[in-house]
């Protein structure tokens, strides 16, 4: 009801009286007056005159539905989304509903999130208001083998959303997008299933928008969108035109089963082909050149010896990267 009763303050430029409201809602006055107390106190402000009623002023900087559904041309992509002030993580709230069964689509979304996770149980930095920390929840019927191109099919869809907004970020392979040698975006992607069958994948992307800074542990290493570019990005616009690419970019590979246009991103605003880099495996780095991707979204390597090799996943450092020198 809180929803329908901002709604009805958004499509007005004037006054709404409390009596319309109760009158076209089917509620009462009181239960009017109680909701646009709790629209307040999410941080919309709102003029309330004796006789004319109210009068919507300014929407805050908040990332609910009702803020961005304008700027969504999606058909299933954020239309189930949940928003959240605080919580631990969004993937991990997002695989419990997926476990639960929300429909393929479903975003989970957070201000901000206390235990952020990178992979390998690492820790994301989610501070409040400046970020966009989301999950996805996909129910693709694919084999676990193609789960990791989603990520990257995630990266390209980061990439234009951020290039709509004259931003010209990298892709770090597989999972990071890059500003001026810095990361300023992470992919998780998680699954459940078995090797021929996926159950759901929840896909979680966090973008550093607009924060000032970052803590020590990461800042030779980390950077939002506002530091690089020196101005307030609209994080509305940007979550909106990423889940924009990401149900385009999905359905060109579920149904058409057409990833060409994901690669061709992925090879044009690669940071690592052409590049010397180093492969991580836990303890086993090896020092390969980075050749190409190839259509699999797989990094084809050209190892110290000579020989060709390609890798599906996993943590690749480079020169000039992230203090890495
Ligand atoms: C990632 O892991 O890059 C995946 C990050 C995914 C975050 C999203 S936010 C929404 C959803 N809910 C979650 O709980 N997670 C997802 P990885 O490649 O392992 O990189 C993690 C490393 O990046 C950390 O060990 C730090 O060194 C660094 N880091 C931490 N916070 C950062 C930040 N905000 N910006 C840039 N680097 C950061």
């Amino acid at each position: 009801m809180k929803e329908k009763i901002l709604e009805a303050l958004k499509n007005n430029n004037d006054f709404i009286s409390g009596e319309k409201l109760s009158r076209e809602l089917g509620i009462s006055r009181a239960a009017v007056w109680k909701h646009i107390k709790g629209i307040k106190e999410d941080g919309y402000k709102i003029e309330s005159v004796s006789k004319k009623g109210y009068k919507l002023d300014y929407s805050p900087d908040l990332l609910t539905y009702s803020e961005i559904k304008d700027f969504l041309e999606t058909k299933s992509l954020g239309r189930n989304f949940i928003h959240y002030d605080t919580i631990d993580s969004t993937n991990l709230i997002a695989k419990k509903l997926a476990r639960e069964g929300a429909v393929h689509g479903t975003v989970v979304l957070a201000e901000e999130q206390t235990s952020g996770r990178g992979r390998l149980g690492r820790t994301w930095i989610s501070p409040k208001g400046t970020g966009i920390w989301v999950s996805i929840i996909l129910r693709p019927n694919i084999s676990a083998y193609a789960v990791s191109k989603l990520t990257l099919l995630g990266a390209a869809a980061v990439e234009r959303a951020m290039d709509n907004m004259g931003i010209d970020a990298y892709i770090k392979w597989p999972n990071d997008l890059v500003l001026n040698r810095k990361k300023v975006c992470g992919i998780l992607t998680e699954m459940s299933g078995e090797m021929d069958r996926v159950n759901y994948i929840v896909m979680g992307i966090g973008i550093n928008v607009n924060m000032d800074g970052f803590p020590e542990e990461v800042s030779n290493m980390a950077t939002s969108l506002k530091l690089e570019t020196g101005k307030e990005v609209d994080r509305k616009i940007l979550l909106a035109a990423l889940l924009n690419y990401l149900e385009r970019f999905y359905n060109t590979f579920i149904e058409e089963n057409n990833f060409e246009q994901v690669i061709s991103i992925c090879r044009k605003k690669s940071v690592l082909l052409g590049k010397e880099v180093k492969l991580i495996n836990g303890d086993d780095i090896k020092k390969a050149k980075a050749v190409d991707l190839d259509e699999e979204g797989e990094l084809v390597v050209q190892y110290e010896n000579g020989t060709l090799g390609k890798v599906l996943s996993g943590e690749v450092s480079v020169r000039g990267l992230y203090g890495y020198v």
